[in-house]
C-alpha cells in the first residue's frame, strides 16, 4: 500500500473559512461578506467575521501541521486582501500576510499549494456584474499576475480557480450562492465561459513568467453513474456527465467545449457570448495547463426524468449535494439509494464510485497529472471523555486514500491527495455544525485548537507513507 515519495499527503484549507479578521490591515469586502448577511443564507446566520481566527493564529496552526508530518499545505488567497477593491493599489499588508503564512509553511518543509480563487470576489466586482462582466476576467489576470510575481519565487503549486460547477451552479441557479440568481441557465454558462477565460489568460500568463512551477485548476468531481443499467437511465448518466464533466475539463484540458453540451446549448438559447480571443486563449492555454485538481466528496446516482416532476423549490438544506434535485434542465435527477451509504448531510459515502471516476477522467483525458485537492467527511464529531474521536474520519480517508492507491496501481496519475480540511473550520452554508479537520476548534473556549483522534493517524499515514492502510 506504500505510495511513492513524489506523493504529496497535505490537507486543505479556504481564505474565507478559516481566516476572519475581514476588515483588517486594509482587507476589502467580498461578496460573501455581504451575502452571509440576508437572513436564512447560512445555518444559525454563521459569517466568516472571525471563522477560526487563522489570520491571527497562523503560526500556531501551521507548527500543529508541520507536527502531523503535513507535506504539503492547500490555501486560498484573499484576492481582497491584496486588491481591497478588486483592481487598482495593492494593499501591502496583504501581501505581507501570504509571505508570512508562505515562509511559515517553508520553515517546516511544508509546499505551500495555492488557490487563487476560493469563492470571495471583491464586493465591488460582484457590485458590477461579477462573473457576468467580461472586466472581471481582466481584473483576475491581473491580481494572479501580482500573485505569481510576488509569492512564485517560493511557491510553484498555483490552483486558479476552485470549483466553478458550485460557485457558478450555486450562484445562477440555485441561488445558495453569491449573487445569489435562481435558475438562469444563460447567466450560469455565460460565467462559466468567463471563469475558464480567465484560467486560460491567468495560465497564459504565469507561463509568460517562466517561474518553472505547476499551475492548473481544481473541479469538484462527481461523476455520475446511472442507477440501473437501462437505456434510458445511461442516457441519462452520459448527458449528466457531459454538463458536469465534460463542460468543465474539456476547455481547460482539450481547449474547446464538449460539441454535445454545445449543440444543446445553441438549441436552446442558453450558449455564452465567447469573444474570438477567449477562444484563442482557451485553445492556446490547454497544453500548457499542468493538472487538474479533483475534489472529490460522492459520485451522484442518476435517473432520467420520464414524468412529470414537482422541482423542489432550492433552498440551503437541499442545494448542498444531498440527492433528491432535478438537473436544471429537467433531463435528470438524482437519486438516494436504498443500497448505499450517506453521511448525516445526505452525502454518499463511495470509495468504489472514486476508483470508477478517476478511471472514467482517464478514458477521457489520458495521463493528466492529478491531484486530490479535497476529500473529507462532514461530521459532528463526538467528544468522549474531553477527547475528539472522529473514527468515522479516520475510516472515511482510509478507504479513500486506498481508493486513490487501486487508480493508481491501475495506471492514473495522481501526485497527490489533501483532505479536506487541516482544521475545523467554518462550513459555507453549514456552519462550525458540519466539521472535517483534524484540528478541533473550541468556539466555546476563546477557539483554543486540539488534535483529534484523527491527526493522530494521519500522522501515522504520512509517517508509514501509507503502508498499514486496510482494504
Ligand atoms: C467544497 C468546497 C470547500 C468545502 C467543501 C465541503 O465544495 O471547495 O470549500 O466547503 O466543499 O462543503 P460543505 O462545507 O458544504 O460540507
Amino acid at each position: 500500500m506504500k505510495f511513492s515519495n513524489d506523493f504529496f499527503f497535505g490537507a486543505a484549507t479556504a481564505a474565507y473559512q478559516v481566516e476572519g479578521a475581514i476588515q483588517e490591515d486594509g482587507k476589502g469586502l467580498t461578496n460573501w461578506d455581504e451575502f452571509v448577511t440576508i437572513p436564512g443564507k447560512t445555518f444559525e446566520g454563521t459569517t466568516g467575521e472571525i471563522a477560526v481566527d487563522h489570520y491571527h493564529r497562523y503560526k500556531e496552526d501551521i507548527k500543529l501541521m508541520a507536527e502531523m508530518g503535513l507535506e504539503s499545505y492547500r490555501f486560498s488567497i484573499s484576492w481582497a486582501r491584496i486588491f481591497p477593491e478588486g483592481t487598482g493599489d495593492i494593499n501591502p499588508k496583504g501581501i505581507e500576510f501570504y509571505n508570512n503564512v508562505i515562509d511559515e509553511c517553508l520553515k517546516y518543509g511544508i509546499v505551500p499549494f495555492v488557490t487563487l480563487y476560493h469563492w470571495d470576489l471583491p464586493l465591488p466586482l460582484e457590485k458590477e456584474g461579477g462573473w457576468l462582466n467580461k472586466n472581471t476576467i481582466d481584473a483576475f489576470v491581473s491580481y494572479a499576475k501580482v500573485c505569481f510575481e510576488h509569492f512564485g519565487d517560493r511557491v510553484k503549486h498555483f490552483i486558479t480557480f476552485n470549483e466553478t460547477v458550485i460557485f457558478c451552479g450555486h450562484g445562477y441557479l440555485a441561488g445558495a450562492h453569491p449573487p445569489g440568481i435562481k435558475n438562469d441557465p444563460a447567466k450560469y454558462f455565460q460565467a462559466t465561459h468567463n471563469v475558464f477565460t480567465a484560467h486560460a489568460k491567468a495560465v497564459l500568463a504565469y507561463k509568460a513568467l517562466k517561474q518553472y512551477g505547476e499551475i492548473g485548476l481544481s473541479h469538484v468531481f462527481s461523476p455520475a453513474f446511472a442507477v440501473d443499467d437501462s437505456k434510458e437511465h445511461t442516457f441519462a448518466a452520459m448527458h449528466a456527465n457531459q454538463f458536469g464533466i465534460n463542460w468543465y475539463y474539456d476547455p481547460v484540458l482539450k481547449g474547446e467545449y464538449p460539441e454535445y453540451v454545445m449543440g444543446l446549448l445553441l438549441k436552446n438559447g442558453t450558449c455564452p457570448v465567447m469573444l474570438d480571443d477567449e477562444l484563442a486563449s482557451i485553445k492556446q492555454a490547454a497544453p500548457l495547463n499542468d493538472f487538474i485538481g479533483l475534489n472529490y466528496y460522492q459520485p451522484i446516482r442518476v435517473e432520467k426524468i420520464t414524468e412529470p416532476f414537482e422541482a423542489l423549490e432550492p433552498t440551503r438544506e437541499n442545494s448542498t449535494g444531498a440527492p433528491g434535485n432535478p438537473s436544471f434542465d429537467g433531463v435528470y435527477r438524482t437519486v438516494k439509494m436504498n443500497d448505499k451509504r450517506y453521511t448525516k448531510w445526505g452525502w454518499e459515502i463511495s470509495p468504489e464510485g472514486f476508483v470508477d471516476g478517476l478511471q472514467l477522467l482517464k478514458d477521457y483525458y489520458g495521463d493528466i497529472r492529478m491531484y486530490i485537492t479535497e476529500n473529507g467527511l462532514g461530521d459532528e464529531d463526538p467528544i468522549i471523555e474531553g477527547e475528539v474521536c472522529d473514527i468515522p474520519r479516520i475510516n472515511f480517508i482510509n478507504d479513500h486514500l486506498v481508493a486513490v492507491k487501486k487508480a493508481i496501481d491501475a495506471g492514473v496519475n495522481v501526485k497527490g491527495y489533501y483532505a479536506w480540511s487541516a482544521i475545523d473550520l467554518l462550513s459555507w452554508l453549514n456552519g462550525y455544525k458540519k466539521q472535517y479537520g483534524f484540528i478541533y476548534v473550541d468556539h466555546n473556549n476563546d477557539l483554543v485548537r486540539k488534535k483529534k483522534a484523527s491527526f493522530h493517524w494521519y500522522q501515522e499515514v504520512i509517517n508509514t507513507r501509507g503502508e498499514n492502510l486496510h482494504n
